[in-house]
């Protein structure tokens, strides 16, 4: 049995980050990734981070390439009925922004600095098991093709996702779960085109819309779909015709369309999982919770997850737990805020399939009042751009 101070399942974003920040405050790490490196890669996933975030990967030396590719933006935008547009310009309204760089890069550049610092992470590392959690000495054992390996140690971060082991080691007796699953998802699709120049969700009776960006040549698109489609049910006339059919023309026209590179149907929920500790095991991440991505808020939590784990483990080594003892509270309590913004953010924009006439009109309503009042702009932009950090 090998031995290290912390395990961390799971080589995502939270699990590098995590496993960065431990490596710079020199307590030992090793990764376990289930999947390849590539693998990991090639997943498209999120595209705006809060301006925390931005700061967080600056501060622990990750920013360069995000600050040389990024895209700055000041505004969110907003289309309903297929001809209004309200601007919430964060910068204007509390002088913060957000950047729109993919988590696919974000991942290029965790794994670039883990190979700078020869990082111990384990690729292809299958049957992760969690062992004696609730000891001063859990282990963690895995297979990495070579029969079972067992790594002692004195903490376990379970940095794996919604579908990973590590939330389901704590007892169900300990846990509470809260989950709410939306009537459709989201059809998301990658083009080699210039982008719209804007971030701008719709809000249409055809049903949401979202443009966003990746790069100067790399659009990001995505329109509502029912889950019981399949990305084989969209073509890609028929999504440009339906992403165009939900914009208000003067912005359809704005619209460079191409071949699709990537395209997918990704479902939506809320969900969280409570507490994020058990033992000598802490959840970050996805592995604690999910949110839709229409307040652009999942990688943001993994992020400031991270944060305080990083911070609590660094601190407990130094031999105060006062972190690591409030770690559960302090996490949810910015978890649960970015869970109800981004349930909020889903029923004002999309159409649901029992939604009445009156439902439809009550949303416009709501999105009439916030472009009349600028308090209604103050908040929406405050949990957009990210509430500080504790
Ligand atoms: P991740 O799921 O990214 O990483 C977990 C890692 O653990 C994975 O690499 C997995 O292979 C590994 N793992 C799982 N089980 C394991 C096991 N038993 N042993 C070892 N390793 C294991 N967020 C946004 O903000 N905007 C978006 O537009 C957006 N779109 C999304 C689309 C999809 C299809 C999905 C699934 C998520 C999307 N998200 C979006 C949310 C997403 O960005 C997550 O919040 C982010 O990846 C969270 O990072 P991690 O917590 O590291 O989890
Ligand atoms: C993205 O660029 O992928 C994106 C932007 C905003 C969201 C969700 C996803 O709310």
């Amino acid at each position: 049995m090998t031995e290290t101070e912390v395990v961390i399942v799971g080589a995502g974003p939270a699990g590098m980050l995590l496993s960065h920040l431990l490596d710079a405050a020199g307590l030992d790490n090793v990764v376990l990734e289930r999947q390849t490196r590539q693998y990991v890669l090639d997943r498209i996933r999120a595209g705006v981070l809060e301006w925390g975030t931005v700061e967080t990967l600056r501060e622990a030396g990750l920013g360069a390439r995000m600050d040389a590719e990024g895209h700055v933006h000041d505004t969110i935008n907003i289309a309903w009925r297929g001809e209004d547009v309200l601007s919430v310009d964060t910068n204007e309204l509390l002088g913060r922004q957000m950047m729109a760089y993919g988590q696919t890069r974000i991942q290029e550049d965790l794994y670039a600095a883990a190979d700078a610092r020869r990082a111990q992470v384990v690729f292809e590392a299958a049957d992760v098991a969690l062992h004696d959690l609730d000891t001063d000495h859990p282990s963690v054992t895995y297979d990495a093709g070579g029969g079972t390996e067992r790594i002692g140690c004195a903490f376990v971060a379970g940095c794996d996702g919604f579908h990973g082991v590590s939330r389901l080691s704590i007892p169900d007796s300990v846990r509470t779960e809260f989950e709410k699953v939306y009537p459709f998802g989201w059809l998301g699709i990658l083009a080699e085109t210039p982008p719209l120049p804007i971030l701008l969700y719709a809000n249409h009776e055809r049903g949401f819309a979202l443009c966003s960006m990746r790069n100067p040549m790399l659009s990001r698109y995505y329109v509502q779909a029912p889950m019981t489609d399949s990305v084989d049910d969209w073509s890609d006339d028929r999504f440009w015709t339906e992403l165009l059919a939900r914009l208000p023309a003067g912005q359809a026209d704005r619209i460079v369309t191409g071949p699709s590179i990537e395209k997918s149907l990704a479902p939506l929920r809320s969900y969280v999982s409570e507490p994020m500790r058990w033992g000598r095991l802490f959840l970050a991440g996805d592995a604690a919770h999910i949110v839709p991505p229409t307040g652009a808020k999942g990688l943001n939590l993994a992020v400031s997850d991270v944060r305080y784990l990083a911070r609590a483990l660094i601190a407990s080594d130094a031999g105060d737990d006062t972190y690591l003892d409030g770690y559960s509270d302090m996490a949810l309590r910015r978890v649960w805020g970015a869970v109800r913004f981004s349930w909020w953010m889903t029923n004002l924009l999309h159409r649901f399939p029992d939604q009445t006439a009156f439902d439809q009109r009550a949303q416009e309503q709501e999105l009439s009042y916030l472009a009349s009042s600028e308090s209604a702009r103050r908040s929406l932009a405050e949990q957009y751009v990210g509430l500080p950090y504790e």
